[in-house]
């Protein structure tokens, strides 16, 4: 087994193989870019060599670079995850030059995977089932055309060297055939260079089934059972599951089979995946094989109870199969959702910022692959931290949020609760998004098949909602009980003075409070303001929400607080939620949902714009009913100055900035007009 290897990704996949290689008592070596200066993959590994700026293609694609820093660090092999340098060829043979051993397949097997169209041409030759099509040589497009009469239509039209859908064109007749196919070969040559075509039956409905194969290099062949992938969005992944929904074990036998022969087709060794498209009554074909370690491949791990790096890493170096195909079993369902840094309610736009707050779901460290022991069944891959920035120069994902369960059912009720503890403030992240989808009537039921985000769109993207009451009233609480500590901190400095209370204590007066907060909760629609009023009580509040038709005061009492978590009871419904204020925003998650309500404080910028000259003006008409400070005294950025009624309601006038109050210009009592100087002050 090697000593030490060197790690050529970042982000999560390469924190997750430092993972296991520490289990090993392997020695790691990371490369980083001048981006990811301070990323979690630099941390958690045991050397780390900077080998470029943030541009992949001058960093963690410069495979000449990599293979140096492997060399000078005495690496003996080279981990290179998935994207990046993972299926390239040329890297896996400079490897081998270098004397360093390739953890992945060899070079011959990527090639010969690389071609759509020879991938089939093996396929064939290996009886694995092809979509009923052609995929030959003869590009000539009455040939072609009469080709697509023979697989009768809807014919789908796609690149032979494309991928990810692209240069794909679907063809429900023989009329369109001609367009279609100058169309499909003017973007295949225009994005991989390659104008070769094939023409396939169009499968409507279709799922993504996979099959994870490995191979070691003494001629062993193992399935490891599949994983149904069919929820993509734009050919990107969403959410991913092991075992597949009504798979038989028969068809997961004849899968598994065929994917063998696949892999032993083209001398496969190390992880691989098979890719299938398969009807919805179940039969499937071969749609192409990745020959890397694929993101999704946690949930296999999940239900296997196996660690799929260490059974890289003992393969890389010459050892067998851990295990044989008739010691593998399938253990539970596990389901894999990838928390992404991007925002579904502007077209999925990658949002950039930091993780200022970041709480995850009660996860367990996972002993990798083994089957989850905690009740708990939750498993978070995750390159970021709190407090990290998400790079814009890489894919933008947070975290891969895997749950395990006895069955679905209990993976998907736990998967529901983790996207409802998973908390992030700094940017927009899909969490809301992941939910619906998980929650939604299709793919609870497993109703699954490529086309489904898109079907069930108006569910999974549904008019954006305002606050709810309890989400407002949790943030009301929460500035409250911070203003309160915030002045029971301060109180030794004026202990006993009622006026400096944050309690509301008022003389001869009902103290009702006015909170505004703004709820922009839908990019598209104008933010939406609430007047808050709260009206101090003895133990409790009152809570009522005067701009909302029909509003009644409701008792408003705060049973629990812990740090950010409260509980209240507004009227008789308790809210349990976390509040987390960032900035003037208070974050609010409760009841699984996120709410951001900017608060805005009237006073917390009242002078400000006069802080130097120092008056501090009447926000409103209104009469003065407290003056805290008097002429000469020194006081403290956010101490209360003068105290003012107004609508029914009282507003503290509090110093911007440290200073010196130069003048009282009223005593209590007085009425003051909108806009009047109160007092004169002058910042320190
Ligand atoms: C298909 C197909 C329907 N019929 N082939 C998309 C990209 C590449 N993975 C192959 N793809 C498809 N090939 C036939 N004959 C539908 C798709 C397809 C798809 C396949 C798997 C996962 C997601 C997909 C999303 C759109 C279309």
């Amino acid at each position: 087994m090697f000593k030490k290897i060197l790690i050529a990704n970042r982000g999560e996949i390469a924190c997750r193989v430092a993972a296991t290689a520490r289990r090993l008592g392997i020695k790691t070596v990371a490369v980083y870019s001048e981006a990811d200066a301070n990323a979690k993959h630099v941390a958690v590994c045991d050397e780390a060599v900077l080998i470029g700026p943030a541009a992949a293609k001058e960093s963690y694609l410069r495979g000449d670079k990599i293979i140096a820093v492997a060399k000078a660090t005495g690496a003996q092999a080279i981990h290179p995850g998935y994207g990046f340098l993972s299926e390239n060829a040329e890297f896996a043979d400079a490897c081998a030059e270098a004397g360093l051993v390739f953890i992945g397949p060899p070079a011959s097997a990527m090639r010969a995977m690389g071609s759509k169209s020879a991938a089939k041409s093996l396929m064939e030759k290996a009886a694995v089932p092809l979509v009923p099509g052609y995929h030959g040589d003869n590009q000539d497009a009455d040939f072609l055309n009469r080709e697509a009469d023979r697989i009768g239509y809807p014919v789908l039209l796609k690149a032979s060297a494309g991928g990810g859908g692209k240069g794909m064109r679907v063809v429900e007749n023989s009329a369109a055939f001609k367009d279609a196919l100058a169309s499909c070969k003017r973007e295949a040559i225009s994005s991989f260079g390659d104008d070769k075509v094939l023409a396939e039956k169009y499968l409507q409905r279709p799922r993504h089934i996979e099959i994870q194969v490995f191979a070691d290099t003494l001629g062993n062949c193992i399935y490891l059972f599949e994983r149904d992938c069919s929820v993509q969005r734009r050919h990107q992944k969403v959410l991913e599951e092991a075992p597949a929904p009504n798979m038989s074990a028969e068809r997961r036998a004849a899968m598994g089979e065929a994917a063998v022969a696949a892999a032993k087709a083209v001398g496969y060794v190390g992880a691989g995946t098979v890719e299938f498209i398969a009807n919805q009554d179940g039969s499937f074909y071969f749609m192409e094989m990745n020959t890397r370690l694929q993101v999704e491949h946690p949930v296999t791990e999940m239900i296997t109870g196996t660690d799929l790096v260490e059974w890289q890493l003992r393969v890389a170096a010459g050892e067998p199969l851990p295990k044989k195909q008739d010691e593998l079993r399938i253990h539970g369902h596990a389901i894999e959702a990838r928390i992404y840094a991007e925002n579904p309610e502007k077209g999925f736009l990658p949002s950039i910022g930091t993780l200022r707050h970041l709480a995850t779901p009660d996860a367990v460290n996972f002993e990798l692959g083994g089957i989850p022991g905690h009740p708990s069944g939750v498993r978070i891959d995750s390159g970021v931290r709190e407090g990290d920035a998400i790079s814009p120069f890489y894919d933008p994902m947070i975290a891969k949020l895997i749950v395990w369960g006895a069955d679905r059912k209990q993976a998907l009720a736990r998967m529901s609760q983790a996207l409802a503890q998973y908390q992030i403030v700094g940017l927009a992240a899909n969490i809301a998004f992941l939910k619906r989808l998980v929650e939604g009537e299709a793919f609870a039921t497993a109703d699954l098949d490529t086309g489904l985000i898109e079907r069930h769109h108006d569910t999974l993207f549904p008019a954006a909602q305002p606050a709810a009451q309890g989400a407002l009233a949790l943030a009301a609480v929460a500035l409250i009980e911070a203003e309160k500590q915030a002045s029971a901190a301060q109180s030794g400095a004026n202990a006993g003075d009622p006026w400096g209370s944050a309690l509301g204590w008022r003389m001869n007066t009902a103290y009702t409070r006015s909170l505004s907060f703004t709820d922009d909760y839908a990019a598209a629609l104008p933010a939406k303001a609430y007047n808050v009023q709260v009206t101090y009580r003895d133990a409790d509040w009152l809570f009522n929400l005067p701009s909302c038709p029909d509003a009644q005061p409701e008792r408003l009492s705060l049973m629990s607080q812990q740090g950010a978590d409260f509980s209240i009871k507004l009227g008789d419904t308790a809210w349990h939620g976390s509040v987390r204020r960032d900035g003037d925003t208070f974050h609010v998650f409760t009841g699984g949902a996120h709410y951001a309500l900017a608060y805005n404080d009237p006073m917390a910028h009242a002078g400000e714009t006069e802080a130097e000259g120092g008056r501090l003006t009447a926000p409103m008409p209104g009469k003065v009913v407290a003056v805290l400070a008097e002429k000469g005294q020194a006081v403290k950025k956010g101490d209360a100055l003068v105290i003012m009624e107004a609508m029914k309601m009282e507003h503290t006038i509090s110093a911007p900035h440290d200073g010196v109050v130069e003048e009282v210009l009223y005593a209590v009592g007085d009425q003051v007009t909108d806009g009047a100087p109160l007092l004169a002050f002058k910042a320190a």
